[in-house]
């Protein structure tokens, strides 16, 4: 889709398959995030999203869930 940008964000504390599903669906209930992806071997999530979206939305969730952005 145009005008949608990428981002990525390391994630300290995704262990296992279950931690990257609960986080994919997480996110993609977010307002604004969509194509949420988890890599858990280099323990990062890449979404799409607007320019103007504020991320911290992303990693508000993220802490709530109980996870650590590493940059
Ligand atoms: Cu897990």
């Amino acid at each position: 889709m145009l005008g949608l940008e990428k981002s990525t964000l390391k994630v300290d504390g995704m262990t296992c398959a279950h931690c990257t599903t609960r986080i994919t669906s997480a996110l993609n209930e977010l307002e604004g995030i969509s194509k949420v992806k988890t890599n858990l071997k280099n323990q990062t999530v890449t979404f799409s999203h607007k320019k103007e979206t504020d991320l911290s939305v992303v990693e508000n969730k993220l802490k709530e869930m109980g996870y650590k952005i590493t940059k």
